[in-house]
């Protein structure tokens, strides 16, 4: 599911990081793009509406044009928004009530009610276990309380024992009756489903919704049936009201719209996901795991993340006023080197750094720059005295031989450090006539191995 929609949004956005700077034209400009691929995904058009508006609305600040990664923070802006859209936080099956806890699956015929029921018996059983019996309301099939009972002894779940003739509701009541009495933790009730939604069959669930006012009604949908998905959760919410959604086959190819649009339309979340026709193939659904997923962008997402906490606006502004005055001590490099401790190391950097080849990257990330070297640096920048790290070149060689014994390394480590020291200013210097984004970008870039600075080694 949502390999098609991973595909085109990775384009779109995968776009916008490529380019430095951002303009109000250029996020307007994928946002439609965004639209285009939703929309083709199934998503129903009023979600997708709501959604890109969302985005827009943040994306457009000044923060987010002016930031270090501007690309990025928009693809963080799309996944916040994803998660948002998919439920904020996942949310368990509500059991946690005076015993038993009845559920009670609706849904239409063949969308996957008799084999969740198995599958959440199973769960429940061997997970945490709770003592479980399922009941299948289904009368109008002949062969459906058989099939239950069947998954039932494959999950070794218990069923109710089948009564020949006798309706939904008076099985209902039977099931919960006998849950009580024989000290069942939880009672699963399967109904009948029809090919669309009709009156009878919702009053069929309402009836039983009234007779035995379950702790949890969970819809179960297909999650290969696109916007018939979403209009047919709608009924049901409507009429019967839903506490959860399972969302099945999401092991197919779906596009994936009916799970994108199934939460902001019923306003309900979607609590787990079938991912295979086995009674274990049962998911708890993680809205910001899915987002990541659809993205594809994960790693990008923490690592945006990690940088606004690390790189903070004013510290990054003070940094390019020093630049621009050619500043560049030890004290400045020591706070970029924390930085990157902080973020990682220099692999974490990397993605964050625009105007970067995937090509350049990976070859930084495969030359597995350690930050033991990083940390060596920094004990050697904390064995100098304010005033060393102010005026490098004072460091002589007695005062070279009192850091590197201080720190616990050799002088050649320091001449290395020193070294490294006068290409990053000279670096800044380079760079100095830039903007200050650039300055900025300049100045951590010359850090890299490769690309200037080229340490550590
Ligand atoms: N691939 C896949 N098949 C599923 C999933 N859930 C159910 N099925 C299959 O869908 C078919 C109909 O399921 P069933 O539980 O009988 O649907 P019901 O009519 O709603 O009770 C069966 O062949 C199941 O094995 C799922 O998550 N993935
Ligand atoms: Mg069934």
């Amino acid at each position: 599911m949502f390999d098609s929609l991973q595909e085109r949004l990775g384009d779109v956005l995968g776009k916008l990081t490529r380019r430095g700077a951002l303009s109000e034209a250029d996020v307007t400009a994928a946002l439609r793009e965004v639209r285009v691929a939703l929309l083709e995904a199934d998503v129903a058009l009023p979600v997708v509406k709501d959604f890109v508006e969302k985005v827009r609305i943040e994306a457009v600040g000044e923060k987010v044009l002016r930031s270090v990664a501007p690309g990025q923070m928009v693809i963080k802006i799309v996944n916040d928004c994803l998660v948002e859209m998919l439920g904020a936080e996942s949310a368990g099956l509500n059991i946690d009530v005076p015993p038993p806890a009845v559920i009670m699956l609706v849904g239409l015929q063949g969308s996957g009610k008799t084999t969740s029921c198995a599958k959440i018996g199973l769960r429940l059983t061997a997970k945490t276990k709770k003592k479980v019996l399922m009941a299948s309301l289904d009368v109008r099939r002949p062969a459906a309380q058989e099939q239950l009972k069947v998954l039932g002894i494959q999950a070794n779940v218990r069923t109710l024992d089948i009564v020949p003739g006798e309706p939904p509701v008076a099985i209902a009541k039977r099931a919960v009756r006998t849950g009580a009495l024989e000290g069942f933790d939880a009672v699963l009730l399967d109904t009948a489903g029809r090919l669309a939604i009709d009156e009878d069959m919702m009053s069929e669930a309402a009836a039983v919704r009234d007779a035995v006012k379950p702790h949890e009604t969970l819809l179960v949908a297909d999650a290969m049936t696109g916007q018939d998905a979403v209009a047919v959760a709608g009924g049901f919410h409507g009429k019967i009201g839903l506490s959860g959604i399972v969302l099945t086959r999401v092991d197919g190819d779906a596009r994936g719209g009916a799970a994108l649009s199934m939460r902001a339309v019923t306003g309900c979340p979607i609590k787990l996901m079938g991912v295979g026709e086995g009674l274990d193939a049962l998911e708890d659904f993680h809205p910001e795991r899915i987002a990541s997923r659809i993205l594809g962008m994960g790693d990008v997402v923490s690592l945006v993340e990690k940088a606004t906490e690390t790189i903070e606006a004013e510290d990054a502004e003070k940094l390019a006023k020093k630049f621009q005055k050619g500043q560049f001590d030890l004290d400045d490099l020591g706070q970029q080197l924390k930085q990157m401790l902080k973020m990682g190391g220099l692999s974490g950097m990397m993605d964050l750094l625009p105007g970067m080849s995937k090509g350049q990257q990976a070859k930084i990330k495969n030359a597995k720059v350690d930050d033991g070297a990083i940390r060596r640096q920094l004990a050697m920048l904390s064995s100098m005295t304010p005033l060393e790290r102010r005026r490098p070149e004072l460091i002589k060689a007695s005062r070279k031989q009192r850091i590197a014994a201080g720190s616990g390394t050799q002088v050649q480590d320091l001449n290395k450090l020193m070294k490294q020291h006068k290409e990053a200013s000279r670096m800044m210097k380079r760079v100095r006539k830039m903007g200050q984004k650039g300055m900025l970008r300049g100045g951590l870039g010359s850090l890299l191995p490769g690309k200037g600075g080229g340490f550590p080694h």
